[in-house]
């Protein structure tokens, strides 16, 4: 199955391993929510169990479990509140384990918490999650028009799954139920599920990729029924203030009935207020630093030896699901250039693109990874030597420890999408440069740069001229400007980190609840 942002930032591919990968607890976090009232509500599922060996005929089944970004973050939260986490049964397994109703408690060895299984047919995927959700609406927030579809019998099947989950979230719910919706394959749920619970029950939703502005939106044919949908929540919450921007501006033009105040965040709509806010996502920065801390050197080395790579070679590193809204052609582009017109640079450095594969059913991510290969056996082609290979592609899904050192030992980060609603790895780049000693080149479209962009060496992504002429700059940055920078960047990452964030998010929770039920 390909990865969205729920498996990708658990770790892609390898999505979830046996090392554990608890963040730091806050008891603000977990004291503004009543015990058992919380439901998490997400497309992906914080652990999956598959048959080990399906085509030897072995029934023995394993368990994946979530090894870092929210899924980690929120499962020791759900650990300890006992509350009820609700997603698609995707593993093969997933059915011998649970109960007829889908339900099971987790995390194996220690249950404390109830996972409770949707289950799709081949065409609920299909033309939810491969249709609606990945052609049409992933492009369109990401103003990726000539990617984006909209065909009505994918929309009537996205809805219809929206409805599925709707309903096991009902029989989950009591008055005092916290209901938290995750991401843009939920949008019209949190309606369908206010229409039959009434108004006592709060509901929060997290939307992780942008919000475009009005004139693209209202391209979309059903605009106003995804809108709609949406406004069945308390709380909506974006990276950043652009989006909030957008989406209340959408609301404001193409709802007529409502009343938006777009500088303080607050909707009117059928007689309910939704508050809309930036919370920008953060990164375990502590449990990244401590394990980048644990890989040596002669690690490293070795490392890079099984690839090819000149041990004394510096490098310059891309780490992304691959993906057109990521920027990789354009960024390769520009590798290609600096070498081209700037021949000293030949042979004194390698570019590593980590290039996961994802959503390969579209047709259109399936056309990228041949664009990514194409360019680079190019680049190599034109400019590699007996000695020297310009750029080294790594598809096999890595550790996050081996992550982090591949973060931590890279002399250059290209963080360079076309649009990101946040972007993750820019900030475990900065979190891993436990040396203080390297240089991230950040796209100005990344939300992660409303919150980095005063220290990293920014560019536009479609500069093809501009993004060489950075990679330069990073690479002769003097040694006192790259530690200045890195040591603002980590301060940065480490106090807006993924239990601020949590908390940040809860604690708007709280005082909402606690407005609408009076002193
Ligand atoms: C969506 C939004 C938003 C990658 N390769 C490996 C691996 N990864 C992990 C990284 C990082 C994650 O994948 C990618 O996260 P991003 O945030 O960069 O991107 P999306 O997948 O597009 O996520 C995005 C995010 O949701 C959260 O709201 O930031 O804007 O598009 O965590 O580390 N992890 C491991 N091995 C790999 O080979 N272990």
């Amino acid at each position: 199955m390909s990865n969205d942002w729920w498996s990708s930032i658990s770790g892609l591919g390898q999505r979830h391993s046996q090392e554990t990968d608890v963040p730091e607890q806050d008891d603000t976090i977990t004291s503004a929510l009543e015990a058992e009232s919380v439901i998490v509500v997400s497309n992906r599922q914080p652990y999956r169990h598959r048959f080990e060996s399906p085509d030897d005929g072995d029934r023995s089944v394993a368990v994946d479990r979530p090894t870092g970004g929210l899924t980690a973050g929120l499962d020791p939260v759900m650990q300890r509140l006992n509350g009820t986490w609700i997603a698609w049964g995707d593993g093969d397994a997933d059915r011998t384990v649970a109960d007829s109703d889908g339900k099971l408690r987790v995390p194996p060895e220690e249950p404390t918490y109830t996972l409770q299984r949707v289950w799709l047919s081949e065409e609920d995927v299909a033309k939810y999650y491969y249709g609606y959700s990945n052609q049409a609406l992933w492009p369109l927030c990401h103003v990726s028009l000539e990617n984006t579809q909209f065909d009505t019998q994918q929309y009537r099947r996205y809805r219809a799954v929206n409805e599925t989950f709707a309903e096991a979230i009902l029989a989950h719910t009591t008055p005092e139920s916290v209901i938290w919706f995750q991401d843009y394959h939920l949008a019209c749920a949190p309606a369908m599920v206010r229409e039959q619970c009434g108004d006592e029950q709060f509901l929060l939703h997290f939307w992780h990729i942008p919000w475009p502005s009005v004139p693209v939106f209202r391209i979309c044919p059903q605009a106003r029924a995804l809108l709609k949908g949406l406004l069945g929540n308390d709380l909506i919450g974006f990276h950043v203030p652009e989006y909030c921007r957008n989406f209340c501006n959408c609301v404001s033009e193409l709802l007529a009935e409502s009343s938006v105040d777009v500088e303080a965040g607050e909707i009117t709509y059928n007689g309910r207020t939704t508050a809309v806010r930036a919370y920008p996502m953060g990164v375990d920065a502590e449990r990244i630093k401590r394990r980048s801390l644990d890989v040596a050197e002669s690690t490293w080395r070795s490392f890079k030896a099984d690839r090819g790579i000149d041990p004394d070679v510096r490098l310059v590193l891309g780490v992304d699901r691959l993906d057109y809204t990521k920027g990789i052609p354009e960024r390769l582009r520009s590798l290609e250039r600096l070498w081209e017109q700037r021949p000293r640079w030949r042979g004194r450095f390698t570019y590593v693109q980590k290039g996961s594969e994802s959503r390969s059913q579209i047709e259109a991510y399936q056309q990228l990874q041949q664009t990514v290969r194409e360019i680079s056996t190019r680049i190599n082609e034109r400019f590699g030597t007996d000695e020297w290979q310009p750029v080294v592609l790594i598809d096999a899904a890595l550790s996050r420890k081996q992550l982090s050192g591949l973060y931590r030992y890279s002399d250059v980060a290209l963080v360079t999408p076309l649009r990101d609603g946040m972007n993750l790895v820019a900030q475990e780049y900065v979190a891993a440069q436990v040396d203080d000693d390297g240089v991230l080149i950040l796209s100005e479209l990344a939300g992660s740069h409303e919150q980095l962009g005063d220290a990293v060496l920014s560019i536009n992504p479609y500069d093809i001229e501009g993004q060489a002429d950075a990679i330069e700059r990073a690479l002769t940055m003097p040694e006192a400007e790259r530690r200045h920078r890195c040591r603002r960047l980590r301060r940065s990452v480490h106090e807006n980190d993924l239990t601020a964030w949590l908390e940040d998010v809860f604690s708007t929770v709280t005082e909402r609840q606690s407005d609408e039920t009076g002193p």
